[in-house]
């Protein structure tokens, strides 16, 4: 192994470090201090090593002259980095010790630090993980996303609602990891005009006004890559108001526009829009997408030709990844630089950006398809509107040339829709203007290809690939699932921490009776952590012997919270009305947000809030059954609740979940799934044999052929009785004294309210699915070889792997060692 920051660790220099941060930044002395600036000192001291290796790697001549690929994404859900900084520095021990010698627990510490939470959930998580993937496998490359002041909203409940309240990431001293970069900021425009005018070669050229201007400010967050020299920046970009506001532009028209938005412009990356799977549509979240789009195309710019590297070359040495269609607007903005900055052909430029950029798809849902108005477009960018035109005018000749005579074809594969107002279709322009989109698991991409996209994939044969996703193997068992770490590396080494593969020599070790105690103990152990952690900041107790059933995720119809539950009144309304009726105990463990404005989503919360609330008081259950729901959902709790699972529940209606990343962490730390044909529980089952995880439900194809032939949730509520009775708990006020109906809302959707989500269609088989989980549990041995086997098959599952295939698939990229 090469050197390594770690043996370069001087533990006095260290010290002294943290001494003078206290002092010089936190303007305290040692005796004063509290755990709040040790953690502070600690981590400024920290970042100076970070710092240091990010500018070495990006002065790095095999960096500059190195193929790259830059990762846009409005969303980076990177989570606390203290922790995992330390175990990617190999510093963990020494810093342990360092610390102790001040008096200072580096866990009491850890603790302290608040979650960036700069994205929604998996999109962002997604990329954090890649972050960490790409740094770990040294591929050149550098995270391109947004300085939010507030991140995903706080949440809290009261009287089972959830509040939300700002979330304040950056502590009033700053946020030590981060660093500011001046010389990186960047000018972007909006609104204003297109000129036509005449070059000094009597050339017709189209140029931008611009009526308006904001400053787009550099922050770069360090990635250090585990146990190597390589730390990439994730650069966050932050808009600010240019001062003195300039004018000069301005017609009559744009005036006004320019006055109202200049107020908004400064605060344009102030907050986070809070939707996941949908798209609003907002005048402000389109500034921050170009916003977003503009600094990040004009830095990738500035990179290549300060390398020396010829505009001509750019797609040699640049791959531009789209994640989702939130980024889309970088490429009629690349090509609005080739065109009226660098004043090449159509050709030459489409030439370059067709070959510089890749989309990958997250969502089939049709709300989630981002679509915005002509007008709005046109009055925010007009130049970039007039080259969406032009890219669409070439893709349907191609489409003519293709269908001669379809006009049907035409109307669908069009970027722009036609209807009252006419839209521009995000998706369309990704998979018309990109050499590569990819789906994020395998029955996906074969939706995206037989759904979504089937003429595009006629047209284009090729382009469409698979990648399924992944997971960081550093932050999601090596840091959150310490115990069972040691556990893995005591019996196979340390390497799979680098190459998740390598679990698999776990497999030989699932009958071993001596392994099956040992795993079932440190998940006991992870299990009272949480238990522990409930009784401390939610003041319930829960019995560390129950089944530890799990399902925490974004609050969504589609995700169908609202079947857990239904499960749940089940086994309530039998332990109370049927005597013959036993169960293993479990503990129902929910976290999750729900959009602000979604209101069946923060229903379905105050529902299973209040069944939990009766569940967990009510005398004749005792122990039996309880139902947690944690607030403030965030990476910080997922990694607490994650190695405690027993279950995972993944049960989105088929064909509607793109992947799922929560099932991989769960079943890589020992969890069984109960989960639909959906997303990448698909493969999961692939992986781990059908004889140890529990699928139920619809598949695909069966949902569809329902839905064809005309769903009627009555059917099922009419004919299975356990059904109708649990589903009526909620008509009544048992689980609100003397106020009925308070949780009709849920009840209504799955009803009257046609349950888009085929939720009663699946009940009866879920139901079984969990009767086999309980028998299962009651078999300890076979519950703990099972469980094993889980963390042994789950190595695919690595953001190592996911990175690799769309280094070598799609991005075409080296790994640069250093
Ligand atoms: O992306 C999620 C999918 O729902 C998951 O199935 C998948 O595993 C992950 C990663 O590929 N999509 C999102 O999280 N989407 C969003 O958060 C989002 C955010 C803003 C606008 C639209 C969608």
């Amino acid at each position: 192994m090469k050197s390594t920051v770690n043996k370069r660790f001087n533990k006095t220099a260290f010290q002294a470090a943290v001494n003078k941060y206290l002092v010089t930044k936190l303007a305290t002395l040692p005796e004063q201090a509290d755990a709040h600036a040790w953690r502070l000192a600690m981590e400024y001291a920290l970042a100076e090593t970070t710092t240091m290796n990010l500018l070495a790697t990006e002065q790095d001549p095999k960096i500059k002259n190195a193929r790259s690929v830059n990762y846009l994404s409005l969303e980076f859900l990177i989570g606390r980095l203290t922790g995992n900084n330390l175990i990617s520095m190999g510093l963990y021990e020494e810093v342990t010790v360092a610390m102790a010698e001040f008096g200072q627990n580096l866990t009491d510490l850890l603790e302290e630090e608040r979650d960036p939470a700069l994205g929604n959930g998996g999109l962002g998580r997604l990329a954090a993980c890649f972050m960490d993937s790409l740094a770990a496998e040294e591929y050149p490359a550098v995270g391109y996303g947004l300085h939010y002041e507030y991140g995903l909203f706080k949440q809290s409940f009261n009287d089972g609602r959830q509040q939300e309240a700002p979330d304040v990431w950056r502590d009033e001293t700053g946020y030590p990891w981060e660093v500011i970069r001046p010389e990186l900021a960047q000018k972007v425009g909006f609104y204003g005009k297109v000129e036509e005018y005449t070059d000094n070669d009597g050339l017709n050229q189209r140029r931008w006004l611009p009526g308006l201007q904001v400053e787009g400010m550099a922050w770069d967050l360090p990635i250090v890559g585990y146990n190597n020299n390589s730390v990439y920046p994730l650069r966050l970009w932050e808009c600010r108001a240019l001062a003195p506001f300039s004018l000069e532009r301005f017609d009559e028209g744009n005036y006004v526009a320019a006055q109202a938005s200049h107020i908004q412009a400064g605060n344009l990356t102030k907050v986070l829009y809070p939707n996941d799977n949908h798209d609003k549509g907002k005048e402000l979240r389109l500034m921050q997408q170009y916003f977003h789009c503009a600094c990040s195309v004009a830095d990738i710019l500035r990179r290549h030709q300060a390398a020396g590297h010829s505009i001509l070359d750019l797609a040699k040495l640049e791959s531009i990844q789209l994640n989702d269609t939130h980024p889309t607007i970088a490429i009629p903005e690349l090509l609005r630089i080739l065109l009226d900055e660098h004043h090449l052909s159509w050709d030459d430029a489409w030439a370059i950006s067709s070959k510089t950029f890749a989309y990958t798809n997250h969502t089939l849902l049709p709300e989630a398809l981002e679509t915005w108005g002509e007008q709005l477009m046109t009055t925010l960018l007009p130049r970039h509107m007039e080259i969406i035109f032009d890219i669409n005018l070439r893709l349907m000749g191609e489409v003519a040339h293709k269908w001669p005579g379809d006009i049907e074809k035409l109307r669908k594969l069009s970027i722009i829709q036609e209807g009252d107002e006419r839209r521009v279709r995000m998706a369309n322009l990704c998979v018309a203007s990109t050499y590569a989109v990819n789906g994020v698991a395998a029955m996906h991409t074969e939706l995206v290809k037989r759904d979504l996209f089937p003429e595009f994939n006629e047209l284009f044969p090729g382009r469409l690939h698979n990648v399924t996703n992944g997971v960081t193997p550093r932050r999601w068992l090596k840091f959150c699932n310490p115990k069972l770490s040691a556990l893995i590396s005591s019996k196979i080494g340390t390497g799979w921490i680098k190459d998740l593969g390598q679990l698999q020599k776990l497999e030989k070790f699932a009958d071993d009776s001596q392994f099956q105690m040992d795993f079932m103990c440190v998940k006991k152990a992870n299990k009272q952590r949480l238990t522990d952690w409930v009784a401390e900041n939610m003041g319930l107790t829960i019995n560390p012997d129950a089944i530890f059933d799990v399902q925490i995720k974004r609050l969504h119809e589609y995700k169908r919270q609202h079947l857990n539950l239904l499960h749940i009144l089940s086994l309530y309304h039998r332990l109370i009305n049927d005597a013959d009726f036993k169960m293993q105990p479990r503990v129902f463990i929910f976290a999750s947000k729900a959009a602000p404005g979604y209101e069946l989503a923060k229903e379905i919360i105050f529902a299973i809030n209040k069944v939990a609330e009766k569940i967990n008081n009510d005398p004749r259950i005792g122990d039996t059954l309880k139902v947690v729901f944690i607030p403030d959902y965030r990476v910080s709790l997922a990694e607490i609740i994650i190695p405690a699972a027993d279950v995972s529940e993944q049960i989105s209606t088929a064909g509607k979940e793109a992947s799922g990343t929560g099932n991989m962490k769960m079943a890589l730390n020992g969890a069984l799934t109960v989960g639909t044909m959906d997303g990448a529980n698909v493969e999961i089952r692939e992986e781990v044999g059908d004889d140890n995880i529990f699928i139920f439900g619809l598949n695909v194809d069966e949902v569809q052929a329902l839905q064809a032939k005309g769903y009627n949730p009555y059917d099922y509520y009419n004919s299975d009785q356990l059904l109708r009775t649990s589903l009526d708990l909620l008509a009544g006020d048992e689980f609100t004294p003397g106020q009925p109906g308070l949780l009709n809302a849920t009840r209504h959707s799955l009803l009257a309210g046609g349950d888009p989500y085929l939720v009663l269609a699946d009940f009866a088989d879920y139901v079984q699915a969990q009767g086999r989980i309980d028998k299962q549990y009651g078999d300890q041995k076979s519950w703990a070889k099972m469980a094993i086997l889980n963390t042994a098959r789950n190595g695919k599952f690595s953001s190592d792997r996911s990175i690799r295939d769309y280094a070598n698939n799609i991005w075409q990229l080296n790994a640069v060692s250093r």
